[in-house]
Order: structure tokens, then sequence, then C-alpha cells
């Protein structure tokens, strides 16, 4: 990210964490903004991933589901006896542990732990739903492959109709997964597609950058993207759509996925992503001017603004300092 030395005062009412003074000088040290410490209710997760594919698609979603798991459970405060992993495919001999005995992804078994999931969750509790596989678009839906009959996005969203989750939050990361934005929309519920509706059927990146951040998350100057002093969802989500622009743009290739952040209940996805991503990352970088004028009522990304996550806090590494150039090349000569 390039250094902007604005800092723009935060309009939101949230605790704030306060940079040391000397970022710059201070190797790794961590620490919670205390406005985490103070969150009341459980905190669980559902990780889905639907049929992986071949042996080599078994690995590398096992390996992500992995990271995932290690990343919520280490750095964002979720009990990993509070994350559930449902799995499409059988358990092979390399799988750790937690994924052979995860739970098949079969629509009845979905249908039954999220009913359970449901029922045990409170109205001061927090649910992350993070979905993960292959999709297929049929011109009507988007289903979700699944071992036995798959599952639209409809049909999904239904099952958390009774969730009464005061944080919740859902990443679609599948292809096609812009379809799923209207069916789960609610007021301060939080839907995170990988892609826009209509065609982007390619496979994802979104789910492996998501394991990727979650697991070694930017330092935090650089994972601010709004430069409101603490990191939040709408910090997560912008971090994770540049990312992925440049993981596309450093690759020379086209971008086959934009993803898509909902949180006001309106059911339309928005790239709010835009005015942090460079013109070369399919942005437009107005930050300033986007800052200067308060968001209207309902705005999108408000309410994602609202959920501080839990990141340690990460300095940047120490710069080296440059050598004199007498001591970079010393005159082993001397004596001559
Ligand atoms: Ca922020």
């Amino acid at each position: 990210m390039t250094t902007v030395g604005l800092v723009i005062a935060s309009i939101f009412t949230m605790t704030q964490f306060v940079y040391p003074a000397d970022l710059d000088s201070v190797v790794t040290e961590t620490r919670t903004p205390s406005s985490v410490a103070t969150q009341p209710g459980t905190k669980r997760a559902l990780i889905i991933c639907g049929l992986p594919g071949d042996a080599e698609h078994h690995k590398t979603f096992a390996e992500t589901i992995g990271k995932l798991r290690d990343g919520l459970s280490k750095n964002l405060g979720f009990d990993l006896s509070n994350i559930v992993v449902m799995f499409g495919d059988e358990p092979k001999d390399g799988d750790e542990e937690f994924l052979k005995a995860a739970t098949r992804a079969t629509r009845e078994e979905l249908e039954n732990t999220t009913k359970r999931i449901c029922e045990a969750s409170g109205p001061e509790d927090t649910l992350w739903v993070l979905v993960l596989g292959h999709s297929h678009y049929d011109a009507n839906h988007s289903w979700l492959n699944l071992p036995g009959p798959d599952l639209n996005e409809f049909e999904f969203a239904k099952l958390f109709s009774s969730l009464k989750a005061r944080e919740q939050v859902f990443f679609l990361t599948i292809p096609t997964s812009g379809f799923y934005i209207k069916p789960l929309s609610a007021k301060e519920r939080i839907v995170i597609a990988a892609t826009e509706e209509a065609w982007e059927t390619n496979e994802t990146e979104f789910p492996h950058e998501l394991a990727r951040v979650l697991t070694n998350p930017p330092i935090t100057k650089d994972f601010d993207v709004d430069e409101d002093g603490a990191i939040t969802l709408f910090d997560l989500y912008v971090t994770l759509a540049r990312n992925i622009a440049q993981s596309f743009l450093d690759g020379e290739f086209l971008a086959t996925e934009h993803p898509l952040f909902d949180d006001n209940g309106d059911g339309r996805g928005t790239d709010i992503q835009i005015d942090y991503l460079t013109v070369e990352q399919g942005g437009r970088v107005k930050r300033l001017k986007t800052a200067k004028s308060p968001p209207k009522p309902n705005a999108e990304g408000i309410f994602a603004k609202s959920i501080t996550l839990p990141f340690p806090f990460k300095e940047s590494p120490p710069q080296e300092t440059p050598k004199p150039a007498d001591e970079a090349s010393p005159n082993t000569n001397s004596d001559l």
C-alpha cells in the first residue's frame, strides 16, 4: 500500500487503539484492542466446503480449511471447540485429524448442523459462516456442489432464517457467489461474495487469500485501510479485495472474480473496495474526497466499520540500516 500521510478522523463511534509514535522502530508485538474484550457472547464459526474435486483440489481445500481454522482461533478469538467444519469429501490418509472428524457436507447434514447452530446462538453471540468449494450456474440459480443433492442460494439462505446472533458474517467464497447476496441480505448482517452475479464461474482465489490474511495479517498500518485507527471487518474485506485484484495484476491475468459486499440489508452487493484500489487494480482511489463527505444513512460498509477485529497489533519489520561505505567494503589490504 502506498503511504498516505493523512489521518482521517473516524466518524464512527468505536473504541480505537492508538499507534505507537515510533511505528517503524520496534519489532512485532501483540496487543488486543479493548473493545473486543468487552464483546459478550459466544463466537462460533461454521466452515462449509462442498465437493472439493480431484485429489489435488482435496489437498488444496484441506490446507485452506486448516488455515482458516487456525486464523479464526489464533487471531480472531474463536475457540476451536466453537469452529464447526463440514467437508464434502471422504477423509484421506494425509488429512489433519479435525478434517477426518468433520461432518460430511451433505444437504441433510447442512440442515441438521445449521439448525443446531441457529438454536444455540443467542442475540449476543457471533456467527461467521465460510463457504468454500465449487458451484455451477444453470441460468437460474447458483448451486453449491455437494455430495448428493446440491443446494441453491435461496435454499442456503433459508438455513439461517432463524439466526438471532448479533454479529452475522457470511463469506461466500465460491464461484457465482454474487447470487447469494440477495437472499441472505439483512440489516446489519454482513454478506461477502467472492464474485459478482452472472458468469464469474472460474475457480476462486478468495478462500485461499482469506486463509492467508487470517493466518498472516498485514502490518497494522497497512491493514487499517480507512485509517480510522481500528482493524474492522471493513478493513478485512477491502484488504482481501485489493490483494486478489493485485494477484491478477501480478500474474498478468484478466480478473475473473470481483468481490461484492452487503451490510445494509438492501439485497444489493456493492464494490465498496473501489475507493481503495488503484485504477490498475480496477478501482479509482479517491479516499480523500470520499472521507470528507459524511456517508449517507444506511450506506454500505458502516456496520462493518463498527465490528472491530482482534488481530494482533503488528509493526513494520525493522529497516536495514545501510552501512557506511568504508564499513560495507572494509579495506582488507590496510597493511599495504
Ligand atoms: Ca480501519
